[in-house]
């Protein structure tokens, strides 16, 4: 043989065995499938969604990626975790199981239902790994096409590393922003806004993205004629195609089962973005679902026997077989053996995992039926105790339900008998080691988590100038991108005027463009851009124009960045500053202030309410020394107003979940927030006037609130309260009240019924009556309080009414 034959069949051999190597991922993954769905039915597992019929283009997909890649994606994407070495057999029905323990569901720990997915960015202090030395999944969540504003952001990364490599100071994210964005989507999911809102923005911004459409013409049982116009999204995407000398896509089409096309595409597509970053938008066709949708249904009820026949002959497995025997990849009969190995090899994967999942659970129910039995012993209900326990002990796949359920019931029937204190303990010790399985990281448990930031105070001198607010902002942004080379702000209006109240007024300039941008209007894709970029390193600040706009962008808040520490159980993080501004101007969608809607949405975020620019560029300056999300709403009126320049700008800080005190009083505590804040402070100046000394606390912080508990302090003084924001009733007030009678047990100092007082539950009206008549004005609040005064003392508070 000559060199050069001798070399080619090495190739052959090695693109054999390459291939061999796929046909083994597809596989395992399909009998992972199969064999799942039986777990559910059979009542192991509760829920099943699988990626079967999706296999060979997912070994394609990670053909093309490369470390330092991420991918954002949703529930059929297994093969992909499979072939980047992201998820074994174990794993997969540890995820299917919901074992609570990170180390056997590498996904969420149990939080998620199986197939969503998710590598490992942070180690074990909550700290970055370097991303640019692993294949990177951000976590997958449920709601359709919500995967897509945040893989906006994932590519837009590599764009801002490429034009400013000092952002990565610690070289963990980036070379040479070579990293490609790898969306996946199902073909129904393409029919949400939340889709064509990204698409738009990745072929504005022109970064390396790639987004693989899975279609198997359907979305659970409605067929695309009811999903797409034409019933094929790359065919009414085709205007986006890149011509010369225009930005867009590069849209290609592919068969989903024709695996050398596959292969084909996906190299090109990666080529495409990594090196140009141009999108790529791949629509892989003619997929099926040969389990039909998930283990809740069957696709014998809405699909036709054409179709299943369809599916079946077409399944990308079968199709992919059948090009290796005719390509002497291998022959039929060595690929029977091979199927039959792997389908043991699964069924022991499941085993295993079964057994790592039960047998913890068993040997807690041990140790628990040894306490019960001791306190049975000595127990009146003896008799009835053994019958539980013996209850508990036959069956035989307990969860922690039933140990727990058991013990709780006990406990009633032994009160003060001897075995009490033994099971009492026994039940708390339980709830504390398991209840962080489910509870833990809802915000950072790292050591910058923002409640760790020391206060810095604003230092003033007798030559500190009174300037208008907006300078304070301004100046302090200023300092944040001289100091932070990772941070950046985009938003409506934010660039070129440096947003609609001058708060960045010439930073682009400065900063380029880069850093301080303009962005579409597109409220949720900009939040999308914020999650994805701070998953990869930068602290973005995306900011949203007014409060009252945020409610397009609330979805992705709460869905994706509030539960991204939570439902990774502490291995992805996304330190996302949003900021917005907000509050009392006039009009319907020109006022808001929904807190509480906010506050019960986002649970896994800080939400700060400044009632100056001061204490706004305060919580700013935490915020970037710490790394958690963050929510921060400016006072819309209170950029004109003039507050005192202090000499440290950009390194005084204003603690989170700390309120402060603004006026000391002893008669009455005003909780409040905001704008309203100053609406509170005029009042309180006229009741003082008819000797009502009200003490005014402002909460600067919603969540976290009020962690010292200072608000009980006050009530201790003044023994009443009102609560006053400018919310529908029953809004934030309502969560501060709470807050301050029931967690802080204030309700043990009160003289007088706890009061709220908020605006009228419809929106604001228009104009200065609008305002009037619409929110708090400080006649109500003056009135509320005298109210309460005359109903503790009447004689010397007269009714005013
Ligand atoms: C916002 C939202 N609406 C509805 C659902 C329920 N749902 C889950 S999957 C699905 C169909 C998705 O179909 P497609 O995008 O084609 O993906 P496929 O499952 O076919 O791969 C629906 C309606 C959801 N998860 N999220
Ligand atoms: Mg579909």
């Amino acid at each position: 043989m000559t060199q050069a034959a001798t070399k080619e069949a090495l190739t052959f051999e090695d693109f054999k065995k390459e291939v061999l190597k796929d046909y083994t991922t597809a596989r395992i993954s399909r009998e992972c499938s199969l064999l799942g769905r039986k777990e559910v039915l059979t009542g192991k597992a509760k829920f099943g969604i699988f990626g079967d019929g999706k296999e060979v283009p997912q070994l394609a997909m990670a053909k093309a990626f490369k470390n330092g890649d991420f991918r954002s994606g949703y529930y059929r994407d297994q093969t992909f975790m499979m072939a980047i070495g992201a998820l074994n057999i174990q794993q997969f029905f540890a995820g299917l199981y919901g074992h609570a323990d990170i180390t056997q569901d590498p996904m969420s720990g149990g939080r998620q239902m199986g197939g969503h997915f998710a590598t490992h960015s942070l180690d074990e202090n909550g700290e970055w790994k370097n991303l640019t030395q692993q294949k990177n999944s951000s976590s997958d969540i449920s709601p359709t096409a919500g995967q897509m504003p945040r893989l906006l952001g994932l590519a837009q990364a590599s764009k801002i590393y490429r034009e400013f490599p000092n952002a990565d100071k610690e070289q963990k994210f980036s070379v040479n922003g070579n990293e490609v964005a790898w969306g996946t989507i199902g073909n129904a999911s393409t029919s949400e806004g939340l889709f064509f809102e990204t698409i738009n923005a990745a072929g504005v911004l022109q970064v390396p993205m790639v987004m693989s459409v899975w279609d198997d013409m359907y979305g659970i049982s409605v067929h695309a004629r009811h999903q797409t116009t034409k019933e094929s999204i790359s065919e009414i995407l085709k205007g986006f195609q890149k011509e010369e000398n225009t930005n867009g896509y590069e849209v290609l089409t592919v068969l989903g089962w024709d695996y050398p096309a596959l292969v084909d595409t996906y190299a090109k597509a990666a080529q495409i973005a990594r090196t140009n970053h141009i999108p790529v938008l791949i629509h892989v066709k003619e997929l099926t679902q040969p389990q039909g949708h998930s283990t809740s249904g069957s696709h014998e009820r809405y699909k036709s026997a054409d179709r299943l026949q369809w599916e079946g002959d077409f399944d990308c497995i079968v199709k992919m077989r059948s090009w290796m025997i005719d390509n002497n990849i291998a022959k039929s009969e060595e690929l029977d053996t091979l199927d039959a190995e792997l389908k043991k090899e699964v069924l022991a994967g499941k085993k295993a995992a079964w057994e790592a999942y039960l047998n913890p659970i068993k040997e807690e129910r041990t140790k628990l039926v040894e306490v019960l039995n001791s306190v049975a012993a000595s127990s009146a209900n003896k008799v009835f105790i053994e019958k539980m326990i013996a209850d508990l002990s036959s069956i035989k796949e307990p969860i922690r339900k039933d140990n727990l359920t058991t013990a709780r019931k006990i406990l009633r029937m032994v009160i003060g008998e001897a075995g009490q204190n033994a099971l009492a303990t026994w039940i708390k010790n339980y709830t504390n080691e398991i209840q962080p399985k489910f509870s833990s990281h809802l915000m950072s448990q790292s050591s910058s988590k923002a409640e760790n930031v020391a206060e810095i105070l604003p230092v003033y001198d007798e030559a500190s100038e009174m300037v208008d607010a907006r300078l304070i902002i301004r100046n302090n942004f200023d300092k944040i991108f001289e100091t932070y080379p990772e941070t950046l702000i985009f938003g409506e209006d934010s660039g070129n005027i440096g947003d609609v109240n001058q708060g960045l007024e010439g930073l682009q300039e400065k900063y380029g463009e880069a850093r301080v941008s303009d962005a579409g209007i597109r409220e949720a894709s900009i939040l999308g851009q914020g999650i994805g970029m701070a998953m990869r390193g930068l602290r973005p600040i995306a900011e949203i124009q007014y409060l009252d706009y945020l409610l397009y962008a609330l979805q992705i808040m709460s869905d994706d960045l509030a539960t991204v520490q939570y439902r990774t159980a502490g291995k992805q993080k996304a330190p996302l500053i949003v900021r917005t501004r907000g509050h009392r101007l006039e009009g319907i969608w020109h006022s808001g202030s929904p807190m509480g809607m906010i506050i019960n949405a986002v649970r896994g975020m800080h939400v700060l309410v400044p009632r100056s620019m001061t204490k706004a560029a305060g919580f700013y300056n935490t915020l970037l020394k710490a790394d958690e999300p963050a929510l921060v709403i400016e006072c819309l009126n209170g950029y004109r107003l003039k507050e005192k320049m202090p000499n440290n700008i950009g390194e005084f800080t204003t603690p989170i979940g700390v309120v402060e005190t603004v006026k000391e009083g002893t008669d009455l505590t005003i909780v409040s927030y905001g704008s309203t804040l100053r609406i509170v402070e005029q009042a309180a100046k006229e009741l003082m006037e008819i000797g009502i000394d009200v003490e005014i606390i402002d909460a600067q912080s919603l969540l976290p609130f009020d962690k010292n508990h200072d608000c009980v302090k006050s009530l201790q003084k003044t023994n009443r309260l009102l609560v006053v924001d400018e919310d529908v009733p029953g809004g934030a007030s309502a969560y501060i009240l709470q807050q301050i009678v029931d967690v802080q047990e204030g309700y043990k100092f009160l003289d007088s019924k706890p009061e709220t007082l908020a605006a009228k539950p419809h929106r604001p009206a228009y104009g200065t009556d609008g305002d009037y008549f619409s929110k708090p004005s400080t006649e109500d609040v003056f009135e509320k309080v005298y109210a309460i005064m005359n109903e503790a003392n009447p004689k010397k508070y007269p009714s005013l009414y």
